[in-house]
């Protein structure tokens, strides 16, 4: 039988040079895996996607691909055999980001910094990341604020520190008018690590403050699995407001343990249920965007092991698909998702729009909560065939 958990570019899979290119390094131990340059990462990535070219593309800070203090002439020769491998591999650069969290001149944040200097270094190197950026194709920018935020509340004014990152995104989003990049700025919350408290805590926070930016339309959400489970928070529930507002831009799939430090594990590999009403939630909704895996292999996998790690990403986000489209087929569920909902078109119309009769009827109506409290809702057994479903049970 033909594997039916096949990748293709219309799957709109991408990873980062630093996810399958993570060399195993933690707070406590050393790196357990070589280097790879940015056209080994291509390499390792045409391996994983296999003969049907199942990675649509890369994506990168400015230096995993440039390294900081790199000459013209080095950058060029890197970009070069990037661009070859990519062309090699029939793969394309989705998105870019700035790296504004590893050197220690942005120990205290990059917009958010106190130190003035600091700000505008951190909005000139978006300024160059977006031109790097624009030079692969890339037309998503994300702004993760790593170092944005504080240890000791003393330290930052928080509404000045709002203010602050507000200006440095209005300030980027001309830039990328001005030359005609046609970028649009996804925004990626974390609660905390590498600060001990970071602004911006949920992708909440971010669709908040989006409203009150210079240009909203071009500003959305890069959710990340990890980050909303850290903050104990349900992933699901966050995308599902970005996409009812139009604002989900991008997505980061990994995962995560709740309570625990950032884990950054393979796609599915924790909760494979909350991954299931995901992918659910994605491929129901039509979302056309990337499906961008910002996770790495676990510290003890070796190459082989990582091309396996970057294989299962994609291939548990499809086997999820195909669950979901077995779910919404399935003739148990239809008639619980019957059972469960009791819809009454005159009464949504009744509440929907306020007018003067409406409140008058509505306010005159006698409610038996008896009986509505009596209502059946057999919530049990659909959990357990979604779970039997999942399990593979027929
Ligand atoms: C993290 C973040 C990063 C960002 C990346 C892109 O927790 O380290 O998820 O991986 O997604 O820096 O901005
Ligand atoms: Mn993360
Ligand atoms: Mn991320």
């Amino acid at each position: 039988m033909a594997d039916a958990y096949v990748p293709t570019p219309k799957d709109r899979f991408t990873f980062g040079l630093w996810t399958v290119g993570n060399p195993g390094r933690d707070p406590f131990g050393e790196p357990t895996r070589a280097a790879l340059s940015p056209a080994e990462v291509v390499e390792l990535l045409a391996k994983a996607g296999g003969d049907s070219h199942g990675v649509w593309g890369v994506n990168f800070h400015d230096n995993d691909l440039v390294p900081m203090g790199a000459t013209p002439a080095e950058a060029d020769a890197i970009k070069g055999s990037f661009a070859a491998a990519l062309k090699k591999a029939k793969m394309r650069v989705a998105m870019v980001t700035a790296n504004l969290f590893s050197d220690p001149a942005f120990k205290d944040g990059a917009f958010t910094s106190n130190d003035a200097e600091v700000r505008a270094f951190a909005v000139q190197k978006c300024m160059r990341a977006m031109d790097l950026g624009a030079e692969f194709g890339a037309k998503v920018f994300v702004f993760w604020g790593g170092r944005e935020g504080v240890e000791t509340e003393g330290a930052k004014d928080p509404i000045e520190a709002e203010q602050r990152f507000r200006r440095a995104v209005d300030f980027l989003c001309d830039y990328s008018i001005h030359r005609r990049y046609e970028y649009r700025f996804a925004l990626e919350a974390k609660p905390n690590e590498p600060r001990g408290h970071m602004y911006f805590a949920t992708t909440g926070h971010y669709l908040a403050l989006i409203p009150s930016l210079k240009h909203p339309d071009l500003v959305g959400v890069n959710p990340e699995v990890a980050h909303e489970h850290m903050a104990g928070l349900n992933f699901t529930h966050a995308v599902a407001q970005a996409l009812a507002a139009g604002k989900l831009f991008h997505v980061d799939l990994n995962d995560q343990q709740f309570g625990r430090f950032d884990q950054d594990f393979r796609f599915g590999s924790v909760d494979p249920k909350a991954a299931f009403f995901l992918v659910k939630l994605l491929e129901e909704q039509g979302y056309d965007g990337f499906r961008h895996f910002d996770a790495h292999a676990y510290r003890t996998a070796d190459r082989d092991d990582v091309v396996e790690f970057a294989r299962g990403c994609m291939r548990t986000y499809l086997i999820l698909k195909d669950k979901a489209k077995r779910w919404a087929a399935d003739s148990t569920i239809k008639s619980l998702l019957k059972q469960i909902n009791s819809p009454s078109k005159d009464l949504d119309r009744l509440c929907e729009t306020f007018t003067k009769s409406h409140a008058e009827t509505l306010l005159a109506m006698a409610f038996d909560r008896a009986a509505l409290a009596a209502r059946p809702l057999p919530y049990e057994r659909l959990d357990q065939r979604t779970m039997e479903i999942l399990l593979g049970v027929d």
